[in-house]
């Protein structure tokens, strides 16, 4: 038998931009999103959940169907709808605390991201945080919050780093589009931690209640079969997109190991990142104040050494098959292995989230404790009727929180798991046809459905035996 421990914590994830819609409603300010995805053309995040409106039939579903806490994001720009307005718009201000109300009358605990992907547009348009005013207006915002808000226990300063920046400048799938630029993706990397780094320290210096932390997407990188090459190319990219992130956030400053593939990666692509003893003070300051790590983890990847141009291109489709990600001088990313993978060429590998949890345990070991904050199936769910059989889902999560109990087993200390998502939600490069969500979301009414998986759930959260294998596999 595999029990998952009795205080292991389920819940459910979701984000303002992806959940809510209302973007005209209630004094929101304006983000680069809407404009972007306008433009676009494929969807935009209207009506996405409405999750506005109707939150708390989001919140009667998760309380009946034992989720115990959920992941939502406070939008920046119902807050400050420039990011750095003088005033603060009070009907932003009382929105989130009819959530957070809400979520304690349905007893589901509130984890509280401060930016999920959606900087207010005044400040992405100046450069978003390669510019020092986005990080000194962040740290006005999260002051603010943790002012206004002590009914909140958990804070989440930043939901993923690297996903951000590289989808900013490296990949072009996020506003402002611009594609392989590596002194930006590092630069705006660096800029956030210090961002991140102010917001804990002054969160602890004015003794708030209640613990904080940062999310950070870790994908583990393996290397494509057992060659010299590959490895190093495993390792650039691991320092690319968690190693950095993961020394500024324990750490407090970059090893020279993680320095010397910066720079390596840097000069293939002719790139440079200013890193200043101010903001290193910044960082060391912090280190050691994160209560917890949230890690979102979807995939790992397996990499051979790459020394070609650069070539990215997106899987925004469910089109399978149709990924590429290849890095000058860093390495190419390989989707054709013998592992399933979903309809958006995510490689479905359980082990490499234990693995990832292992690592940071060993090699930052003033963590404290880790939540997987999201791991979820993308899936193209068919509604039938009402009646949605989503075993594959099942079979995924259930595989996921396996590794969760054997990273415990390791000595580990997990103590929970977030479901992406919580219901159905709008996708950023995907729009409404990947779903993820326990509840079915009929985006035209609004209406929800729970999916076989909620019932799943729900069993699980009361037994919280992992053992059953009456899911099927996947193709
Ligand atoms: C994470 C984000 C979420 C969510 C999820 C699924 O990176 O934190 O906001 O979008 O990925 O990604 P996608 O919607 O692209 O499938």
């Amino acid at each position: 038998m595999i029990w998952l421990p009795k205080d292991f914590l389920l819940g459910g994830a979701t984000a303002a931009y992806q959940a809510e819609g209302a973007t005209q409603e209630g004094g929101k300010g304006k983000v680069a999103w809407d404009d972007f995805l306008e433009k676009q053309g494929r969807f935009t995040g209207e009506p996405a959940s409405d999750f506005y409106h109707r939150y708390p039939l989001d919140l009667e579903l998760s309380e009946k169907f034992g989720v115990d806490a959920i992941r939502v994001s406070i939008a920046w720009s119902r807050i400050f709808p420039n990011g750095d307005d003088e005033k603060a718009n009070q009907e932003g201000i009382d929105f989130y605390h009819r959530l957070f109300e809400e979520c304690r009358r349905r007893k589901v605990e509130p984890y509280v991201t401060l930016h999920h992907f959606d900087t207010p547009n005044k400040l992405h348009k100046n450069n978003d945080f390669l510019n020092q005013h986005t990080i000194d207006s962040f740290v006005r915002y999260a002051e603010f919050c943790f002012e206004e808000y002590p009914e909140v226990n958990k804070w989440i300063t930043f939901n993923e780093i690297w996903p951000v920046s590289s989808g900013q400048y490296l990949l072009g799938k996020f506003p402002p589009g611009i594609t392989y630029d590596f002194s930006k993706t590092f630069q705006s990397q660096h800029n956030m931690m210090v961002a991140h780094a102010k917001a804990i320290k002054s969160f602890k210096d004015k003794k708030y209640p209640g613990e904080i932390g940062i999310v950070h997407s870790l994908e583990t990188k393996y290397p494509y079969e057992d060659k010299k090459e590959n490895e190093h190319a495993a390792f650039l990219m691991d320092v690319l997109s968690n190693k950095f992130v993961l020394d500024a956030t324990y750490k407090g400053y970059y090893t020279e190991e993680v320095m010397n593939a910066v720079y390596e990666i840097l000069e293939a692509n002719n790139g440079s990142v200013n890193i200043t003893q101010e903001d290193l003070e910044d960082l060391e300051a912090a280190k050691d104040l994160n209560d917890f790590l949230g890690i979102n983890y979807y995939q790992s990847n397996f990499i051979k050494a790459y020394n070609g141009p650069n070539e990215i291109s997106h899987n925004g489709t469910g089109e399978k098959g149709t990924s590429v990600f290849r890095l000058k001088g860093v390495g190419e990313q390989m989707f054709d292995m013998n592992i399933p993978r979903n309809d958006w060429d995510w490689l479905i590998y359980p082990d490499g989230l234990r693995d990832q949890m292992i690592r940071v345990a060993k090699d930052y070991p003033n963590y404290k404790k880790i939540y997987v904050t999201e791991n979820g199936m993308g899936y193209k769910d068919n509604f039938d009727d009402g009646y949605i059989d989503d075993t594959p889902r099942i079979d995924y999560i259930r595989k996921h929180l396996i590794a969760c109990v054997e990273a415990i087993e390791a000595g580990v200390n997990v103590e929970g798991y977030f479901l992406w998502s919580l219901m159905d939600v709008f996708s950023w490069s995907n729009g409404y046809n990947k779903r993820y969500g326990l509840f079915y979301v009929d985006f035209e009414t609004q209406k929800r459905f729970p999916k076989k998986s909620a019932y799943w759930w729900k069993e699980l959260n009361e037994g919280r035996d992992l053992t059953s294998n009456e899911t099927k596999e996947f193709e």
